[in-house]
């Protein structure tokens, strides 16, 4: 027993970087030195709404859709593709490594339209919802690409993006996205920076409804970016994961994406249907390579399968069946479709709603951009003091950045949130 408890101090003496920091008299548990690490910054602001007792309290931090009642909604087009799946008493056997056949390629249509010729060069595979996808595409990276291990993000990017590529093995750099002046978008900061990007590195573009500012190009500029993104030849990795939610059509949000591959750029995706169908916990996703023929994608396809078994074997298959079952019912694509617009539409009348508020509360600020941004977030521009008092004085719960989810604010509680963002900021 004394050589056992020798044996595991001195385990731990061995495996203890100095950034852990010296040994406590807690050295004789295997895990003595592990220290407390910070919460995650958007999911610890739910822990900490969870814990309050206002009954005023508002959750605008995680972005995930509400109704009107300010509960959480499961699309009718689910019910029903759920219900169908019942019915058919279908076997749990694994699904392939790359997921379900018939959920990628119907993914992959979504996002290119469905008589794109770039879906024959192409290989998308299953994946854990966005996240997975994005992790699967930094290994991949990190494995294959020949070209340095820098990837570019806006700045600023979903908070998620730099632990996800940097665990994965890629450098992170950063490239002028937003400017705070106008609350809008820094066409001319990102383009200087990005015609310096070293040729062959990965620049990371959000495809629509930038998280977290809700600031996207125009399509004018989208082309621009196309043309200086091909001069620096980088690598482009589109990160979709709010298709339909931006304006409500799904064709529209996917205009630059489908831009870059007619322009000739061979793209990296990824895609998430946790918002669109609201399938958040069956983590439904897809990583798609767009290779120059067929062949390659074969090539790439065997890679993808080799890096994916040794991490989760295969991914789950409820939620593929499900959005599979949507996508390819002409009933429930329409029912989704129409459903896809009433969560946008709520969220731009939210968006509406909040801008009059704060203008009926006497606020002088110019709030313009409350409406102006698209999709889920709304960057107020608010600064972390002012965060703080809003969360301590009003229970009103948001990310330190300033970041509100707009999906979160109802009818019933968006007068109370203009009332709390005038008294933080006048
Ligand atoms: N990529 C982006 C840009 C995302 O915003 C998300 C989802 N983020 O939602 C949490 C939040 O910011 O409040 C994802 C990828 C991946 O989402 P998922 O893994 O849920 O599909």
């Amino acid at each position: 027993m004394a050589l056992l408890k020798t044996n595991k101090v001195i385990y731990c003496l061995g495996n203890i970087s100095p950034s852990l920091g010296v040994l406590s008299t807690r050295n004789s548990s295997w895990w003595g030195g592990v220290q407390m690490g910070p919460p995650d910054p958007i999911l610890g602001v739910s822990e900490a709404f969870k814990r309050d007792t206002n009954p005023k309290k508002m959750n605008l931090g995680v972005g995930a859709y509400r109704d009107d009642e300010g509960k959480p909604f499961v699309l009718s087009c689910v019910r029903k593709a759920e219900a169908i799946i019942t019915a058919k008493q279908m076997d749990k056997e694994y699904l392939g490594i790359g997921g379900l056949a018939e959920f990628s390629k119907s993914c992959a249509q979504l996002a290119f339209g469905a008589d794109n010729e770039a879906l024959n060069r192409s290989i998308t595979v299953q994946t854990i919802s966005g996240t997975g996808s994005l992790r699967i595409g930094a290994n991949f990276l990190a494995r294959f690409h020949g070209g340095p291990r820098d990837v570019y993000l806006p700045k600023p990017s979903w908070g998620n993006h730099t632990p996800i590529f940097r665990d994965g093995g890629m450098q992170l750099k950063a490239y002028r996205y937003y400017d705070p002046s106008s609350c809008g978008f820094d066409f001319k900061g990102a383009l200087d920076d990005i015609s310096k990007i070293p040729e062959h590195s990965v620049i990371m573009l959000h495809a629509c409804a930038h998280n977290p500012t809700g600031v996207d190009p125009k399509p004018e500029q989208w082309k621009e970016i196309s043309d200086i993104v091909k001069k620096r030849n980088l690598l482009v990795f589109f990160d979709m994961a709010y298709q339909g939610f931006a304006s409500g059509d799904i064709d529209r949000d996917a205009w630059a994406v489908r831009y870059f591959i007619e322009q000739g750029h061979n793209i990296l995706l990824s895609q998430s249907f946790a918002k669109n169908m609201g399938l958040y916990g069956e983590r439904v996703g897809g990583f798609t390579v767009v290779c120059n023929d067929t062949e390659e994608a074969k090539r790439v396809e065997s890679q993808l399968k080799i890096l994916i078994r040794p991490i989760y074997s295969n991914p789950p298959m409820n939620g593929a069946r499900i959005a599979a079952t949507i996508l390819n019912t002409p009933d429930l694509r329409s029912l989704w479709l129409e459903e896809v617009h009433g969560m946008a539409n709520r969220i731009i009348k939210m968006r509406e709603q909040l801008a009059a508020g704060l203008k009926n509360e006497g606020s002088s600020h110019n709030w313009q951009h409350v409406i102006d941004q698209i999709g889920m977030f709304c960057f107020t521009g608010l600064k972390p003091e002012q965060v703080e008092r809003l969360t301590k004085e009003f229970s009103v719960y948001m990310t330190k950045d300033g970041r509100i989810s707009m999906a979160g604010v109802t009818s019933g509680n968006v007068g109370y949130l203009a009332h709390g963002i005038h008294a933080v900021t006048k």
